[in-house]
C-alpha cells in the first residue's frame, strides 16, 4: 500500500501518525582516504528525548589480529561484547575518558569480556596491548538512528520518524561534518569530508 493511503487509513481509524515514517539515505564522500567505508552517520541527540539502553549486546570480534568490525556504531548504554577468536591472548582497552579509559585485562580464544558504554562517546578508540597495531572504533551515538558507510560511501538510515534533526558524520581520520535534516519519508542527506 503507498504511504498516504495507509496515513489515510490509520487518522480515519483515529490513530496518531505513524512513529517510524521516514529514512535518512545518502552518500558520504571521503577525500584523502582509500576508500568512503567506515563513517558513521548518526542523528544528533534530539532534545526532550531519550532512548533506553538495548537488552541486545552488540559484537566485536578479534580475528586474525583485527578488530572486526573496524567501526561499531552503537546507542549509548549498549554493552559491547568483545570476542577473542585467535589462538593467541588478546585485550582490550580504551584511552578515551567518555569510555571510562576501560582495560578489559588479556583473554584467551573463544572467551568474551564485556563493556557498557555509558555516555556518548565519539569515538572511543580500541587498541590492544599484545598487539600494538590493532586498532579499531566504537561510536556510541545519543539516538539509535546510526548507520556506517559502504566503501563506495553510500548508508542507509531505515525507520526514523519525520522531524527535523541534526545529522552529524563521524570518520577515524577525517573532520567530522553535520548538517540539519528535515526528514520527510525518504530523505536524502550527502557529504563531503577531508582531513
Ligand atoms: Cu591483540
Amino acid at each position: 500500500m503507498n504511504r498516504p493511503f495507509v496515513l489515510a487509513l490509520a487518522l480515519a481509524a483515529g490513530a496518531t501518525l505513524p512513529l517510524t515514517a521516514g529514512e535518512i539515505h545518502g552518500k558520504v564522500t571521503c577525500k584523502g582516504v582509500r576508500d568512503s567505508s567506515n563513517a558513521v552517520v548518526y542523528v544528533a541527540a534530539i532534545p526532550g528525548k531519550t532512548f533506553p539502553a538495548p537488552a541486545e549486546h552488540a559484537k566485536i570480534d578479534q580475528l586474525n589480529l583485527v578488530f572486526s568490525p573496524h567501526v561499531l556504531p552503537v546507542l549509548v548504554g549498549t554493552t559491547v561484547d568483545f570476542l577473542n577468536s585467535d589462538a593467541v591472548l588478546h585485550n582490550v582497552f580504551s584511552p578515551d575518558a567518555c569510555a571510562d579509559k576501560f582495560n578489559l585485562g588479556t583473554w584467551p580464544k573463544g572467551q568474551i569480556k564485556s563493556y557498557q558504554f555509558k555516555k556518548e562517546c565519539v569515538a572511543a578508540t580500541l587498541l590492544c596491548k599484545v598487539h600494538p597495531e590493532m586498532e579499531g572504533f566504537v561510536v556510541a551515538v545519543p539516538t539509535p538512528y546510526f548507520a556506517v558507510t559502504k566503501a563506495d560511501g553510500s548508508f542507509k538510515i531505515a525507520d526514523v520518524p519525520d522531524g527535523a534533526y541534526t545529522v552529524k558524520v563521524w570518520h577515524p581520520k577525517l573532520k567530522a561534518a553535520q548538517k540539519a535534516v528535515t526528514v520527510a519519508g525518504p530523505t536524502a542527506a550527502d557529504f563531503e569530508i577531508a582531513k
